[in-house]
């Protein structure tokens, strides 16, 4: 057992090379102005916010392999996270990253993957998202890498994307769970089936309820030491997060959202985190950006009473 840190680093990556629709790279400007590190405070944490990682503009980049955009500075950024989230780990800190697209999770999760390796931790990941995330320079669509970075974790896809931190892959599927799905690519089904990476749509959520879900996935995860919680804001419903990168109806209620994230804190074993996809160009006065860190802090052990 890992005993809980009470120290957080938050981490930016303001990243928007991993998504199609502008705005994302706003996000951590826009969660730090929500309050996100008031929130922790008020919580008991002594939070550190080292600041953002500095990333090279679409403007100024160029895409070289359409099914890949931006590979190049993705990789290159992706590698000073993953570095700066083992050195967090090491020091007995939380890291909490917040982007930015979620290509971010290639460099948060070798980081964390790179510290469990080192102290003999076994690493599990709750992806909560809209999407699978499952797709590969092969299947992909879009060309979009944010689509391609569960796959990446669990060893599959393209050297580059998989290699980061120098070994691949970062964990076994059985200690993957991806909660929330409700729009997957026709390719990108194959890959899940191939991956055997659990995953729990929103029809088993809206059958058996978000409490009997994650009492699963937890149950699944019980072997691990470190969770990681990659945390897509997309997998709440527009309804109540408008401010997103990649919109799908039919997600999460607000209740269902915070539920999911206070019973991963009562589990205890949440060691690392993400927040990503919080796009403010499509968001109204900041509001999905304050339900994000309302979340985060549910994660963390906000309660109602
Ligand atoms: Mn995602």
């Amino acid at each position: 057992m890992i005993s809980p840190s009470r120290d957080i680093d938050i981490i930016g990556f303001p990243m928007d090379l991993g998504a199609n629709r502008r705005g994302v790279d706003m996000g951590p400007s826009a969660l730090r102005i929500a309050g996100l590190e008031e929130k922790l405070t008020a919580l008991g944490y002594r939070v550190h916010d080292q600041g953002d990682i500095v990333i090279g503009i679409k403007e100024c980049q160029k895409i070289i392999n359409p099914r890949l955009k931006y590979m190049d500075e993705i990789v290159r950024t992706a590698a000073i996270l993953s570095n700066r989230v083992a050195s967090s780990l090491d020091r007995g800190h939380l890291p909490l990253c917040i982007g930015g697209d979620h290509s971010m999770a290639l460099g948060s999760i070798a980081g964390v993957a790179a510290h469990c390796r080192n102290q003999g931790h076994e690493l599990g990941v709750i992806w909560l998202d809209a999407h699978a995330d499952a797709n590969t320079d092969d299947t992909t669509p879009s060309g979009n890498i944010h689509g391609m970075v569960a796959a990446a974790a669990l060893g599959v896809g393209h050297p580059e994307l998989t290699g980061i931190g120098g070994f691949s892959p970062k964990l076994a599927p059985r200690h993957f769970a991806i909660v929330g799905v409700r729009s997957i690519d026709p390719a990108e089904k194959d890959n899940i089936q191939q991956l055997g990476v659990p995953i729990y749509t929103m029809t088993d959520i809206d059958r058996r309820g978000m409490d009997a879900v994650m009492t699963e996935v937890l149950q699944r995860l019980k072997a691990v030491d470190h969770i990681h919680v990659s945390f897509d804001l997309d997998c709440v419903d527009p309804a109540v997060a408008v401010g997103v990168g990649t919109p799908v109806t039919g997600g999460l209620t607000y209740r269902e959202a915070h539920l999911c994230m206070e019973t991963i804190a009562d589990h205890g074993s949440m060691h690392s985190m993400d927040v990503v996809e919080v796009n403010p160009i499509l968001d109204i006065r900041n509001q999905s950006a304050r339900l994000a860190s309302d979340l985060v802090a549910s994660g963390l052990g906000q309660r109602i009473l």
